[in-house]
């Protein structure tokens, strides 16, 4: 994966997005940040990218990471504080290692952690940890949430205060080990190309915030013709980072396509699904994963994002980065071209 780079296309200076061109913190490396506005500002909880020397490989393993920084600022532009360390696997009883994209929640005045981790038999769940601020710390609960699997939980909650947690991914994020939330065994079953792909997974959260209060259930991601997005379809089928927005009464469900790089989105009328596949949000970055949130701060919508220019190149070395985000006033949302940042 390392070796597949991708070229940049010359950009022109009218493209560029504002604030976009720096990493927004580059005395660590932070990558899948989950961008929310609690308390008037804006508070991002990025993965926290290391060197821990493991190799690259399909699995992922190379994302080797063992704790979480929870960040903020005023604005998008302003100084970005770095509230340090919120969470070691040191301190969650049944994490192993691997702490992947993680997002956060407020409910009542307390805030919800909530991160993918791999457990002592090396298969991710998802858990929880609670704080009283924002800015954490966070302390875990004991088991990872009862149901959970796979990875990139992101936590979306509605205008009638229900919160959701779309969650799932495929290849090392372990989804196709699963059918009906059920573990199918290491096997890795994949449909055939021209069956319909994985689906990205939702549930309900209960009303503490620590739980499932239903099954998951599978999104339908579909085409213009109202048919599923095939497993052969690799520039358009769900890989994993999921995210969802609203805007003008649309739900926005926003992911990445891994192995095509993109980050796509689909909309539709229940956070439920089914979505409509629209389009591309964000085109390939430096780097082999693609990875955002969309947050309005404002009255501004923003894109945040990473790559991986800090390091030179270096996958598992990720920087976050934000720019803009324009819907159009047909609900499109304008592409945006990374090598313009
Ligand atoms: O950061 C580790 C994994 O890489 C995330 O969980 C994926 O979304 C990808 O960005």
């Amino acid at each position: 994966n390392q070796e597949e780079k991708v070229e940049a296309p010359e950009a022109s200076t009218d493209t560029l997005p504002e604030f976009a061109s720096e990493p927004l913190v580059k005395d660590n490396y932070t990558a899948d940040p989950s961008a929310h506005v609690f308390e008037g500002k804006i508070y991002v909880y990025p993965s926290h990218d290391w060197d821990s020397g493991i190799p690259e490989d399909d699995t992922g393993a190379h994302f080797n990471m063992k704790d979480y920084h929870v960040y903020s600022m005023d604005s998008v532009g302003g100084e970005v504080t770095d509230h340090g360390k919120v969470l070691d696997v040191e301190d969650v009883p049944w994490a192993s290692r691997q702490m992947w994209a993680p997002d956060a929640a407020e409910k009542d005045g307390k805030y919800y952690l909530y991160f993918p981790a791999k457990d002592p038999n090396d298969i991710f769940k998802i858990g929880v940890a609670v704080g009283d601020s924002p800015a954490g710390p966070f302390t875990p609960e004991k088991e990872p949430i009862a149901g959970s699997y796979s990875i990139d939980p992101a936590v979306y909650k509605d205008s009638d205060n229900s919160y959701y947690m779309y969650f799932g991914g495929i290849w090392g994020g372990q989804l196709q080990d699963y059918r009906n939330n059920e573990y199918q065994g290491e096997e890795d079953v994949y449909p055939a190309d021209d069956e319909p792909a994985l689906s990205p997974m939702v549930a309900k959260m209960s009303d503490d915030m620590l739980n499932f209060a239903e099954d998951p259930k599978e999104i339908k991601l579909l085409d213009a013709d109202g048919n599923p997005l095939l497993t052969g379809d690799n520039e358009r089928r769900f890989f994993e980072a999921a995210w969802v927005h609203k805007y003008n009464d649309k739900y926005y469900f926003s992911y990445s396509t891994g192995d095509t790089h993109n980050i796509a989105y689909a909309t539709g009328d229940s956070p439920y699904g089914p979505f409509t596949y629209q389009g591309v949000i964000l085109e390939p970055v430096l780097g082999w994963t693609n990875h955002h949130s969309i947050v309005e701060h404002n009255g501004q919508w923003y894109l945040f994002y990473h790559d991986s220019s800090l390091s030179g190149g270096k996958t598992y070395l990720r920087s976050m980065k934000v720019a803009k985000l324009t819907h159009n006033e047909d609900g499109s949302i304008e592409t945006i071209s990374s090598f313009a940042n």
